[in-house]
C-alpha cells in the first residue's frame, strides 16, 4: 500500500510488534500473544486508510474479519539484505545501488589471511556439460567489468582472473573452469562430493530462471519462491550438504545489459564462496599451528 504519511509509516515501542501507520493501519501484537492450542489470537488492528492509502483494501479484505493466526513469523533484516527484495522501478533504487557497491567492494578487498602466505583464493567450478560453469565466470567478470563480457568460452581447463574495472588489477580470487562432465565418465555428483571431501563445497543452482518463473519475471523474488526453496532442499539432501551452502543463482545468458538484481544475487554468492575458502584456511592455519600439518610454500 502506497505512503500517504511518511510520518507515522512506521515506528517501533519495546512493548509490541512493528506499527505501521497511525490509528493503525497494521499493528501485529501490542503485548505477549499466547498459542491456544490452535492459533494465537492478535491482540493488534488493521485498519488501513491512515498513514497508509487503502486503495479499496478493509479490515476485513486483508485479514478475512478474523485475529486467529495460525503461524507467526518473526524476521531479523540484517544489513541491507532485505533490499535485495526491490523492483527495479521502486524508489529503493538509489539503496540497491549502494548496496551494490558495497557488495562489489568488499568482493574487491577480499585477501586470503596472510598468516598462511596465499596470495589468492583457488575456486574450482565442477560440474556437468552445460550446467553454467563458464557462464558463472563471465556473470562475475561482467558484474565487475560493468558490462556484458564474454571473455570466457568453452575451451577447458582455464584458470580465471578477475580485475577491477579502474585499475585492472587483478582481485584475490581466480575461478578455475574446467571441462563439464559427461554421464559416461562414470562420475556423478556423489562421487564428485566423494573426491572433493575436505574441501569446501558450495553448490550453485544454475538455471533458477528456468526453475521458477516468478524469479524469472524478478529474481529479488529468488529467496520467497516455494519452487526454489523445494528445489535447494532436494539438493541439501540428496548432496548432504547445508541447505546454506546450495545457492540458487541466474548467470547472464541473452542479456544485452546488467541488472541490479543479478548483479545482486551474484556478488551474495561470491561472497558466499569466498567465506567458505576463509573457513577452509582458518581450518588449515589450526593444524598447522597444533603441528599437524606443515605450511605449504604456494606460490603465484
Ligand atoms: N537461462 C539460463 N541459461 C543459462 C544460465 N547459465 C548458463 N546458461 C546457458 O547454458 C548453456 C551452457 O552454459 P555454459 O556456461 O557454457 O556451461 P558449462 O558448464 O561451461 O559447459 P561445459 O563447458 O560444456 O562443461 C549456455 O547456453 C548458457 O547461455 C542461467 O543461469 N540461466
Ligand atoms: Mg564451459
Amino acid at each position: 500500500m502506497p505512503v500517504a504519511d511518511s510520518s507515522y509509516s512506521i515506528y517501533d515501542i519495546a512493548s509490541q510488534g512493528p506499527s505501521f501507520g497511525s490509528g493503525h493501519d497494521l499493528l501485529e501484537f501490542t503485548s505477549t500473544v499466547v498459542w491456544s492450542g490452535t492459533y494465537f489470537q492478535s491482540n493488534g488492528y488493521v485498519t488501513p486508510g491512515n498513514a497508509y492509502s487503502a486503495n479499496g483494501e478493509t479490515s476485513d479484505s486483508i485479514i478475512s474479519g478474523s485475529k486467529q493466526l495460525k503461524e507467526i513469523e518473526v524476521y531479523l533484516v540484517e544489513g541491507n539484505t532485505i533490499l535485495i527484495l526491490a523492483s527495479y522501478n521502486t524508489s529503493l533504487d538509489g539503496q540497491l545501488c549502494m548496496y551494490f557497491e558495497e557488495l562489489k567492494e568488499k568482493v574487491e578487498r577480499y585477501k586470503p589471511m596472510k598468516e598462511l602466505k596465499v596470495p589468492q583464493a583457488r575456486v574450482l567450478l565442477v560440474g556437468q556439460v552445460g550446467a553454467g560453469k563458464t557462464s558463472f565466470f563471465n556473470t562475475i567478470n561482467s558484474v565487475f567489468r560493468g558490462y556484458i563480457t564474454r571473455q570466457a568460452c568453452s575451451v577447458s581447463n582455464v584458470m580465471y582472473q578477475i580485475r577491477n574495472s579502474v585499475s585492472w588489477k587483478a582481485l584475490n580470487f581466480r575461478l578455475h573452469d574446467i571441462r563439464g562432465l559427461e554421464a559416461d565418465q562414470g562420475m556423478d555428483a556423489h562421487g564428485m562430493c566423494y573426491l572433493l571431501d575436505g574441501i569446501p563445497q558450495i553448490v550453485l543452482l544454475t538455471k533458477i530462471d528456468k526453475v521458477c518463473e516468478a524469479s524469472s519475471e524478478d529474481l529479488s523474488q529468488v529467496f520467497f519462491s516455494p519452487v526454489v526453496q523445494e528445489t535447494v532442499d532436494r539438493f541439501s539432501q540428496i548432496l548432504g550438504l547445508p541447505r546454506s551452502n546450495i545457492l540458487p543463482i541466474k548467470n547472464y545468458e541473452s542479456e544485452i545489459e546488467l541488472q541490479d538484481n543479478v548483479n545482486i544475487l551474484t556478488l551474495l554468492t561470491l561472497q558466499q564462496i569466498l567465506n567458505s575458502a576463509d573457513d577452509y584456511m582458518f581450518n588449515y592455519l589450526d593444524q598447522i599451528e597444533d603441528g599437524k600439518l606443515q605450511q605449504l610454500n604456494i606460490r603465484e
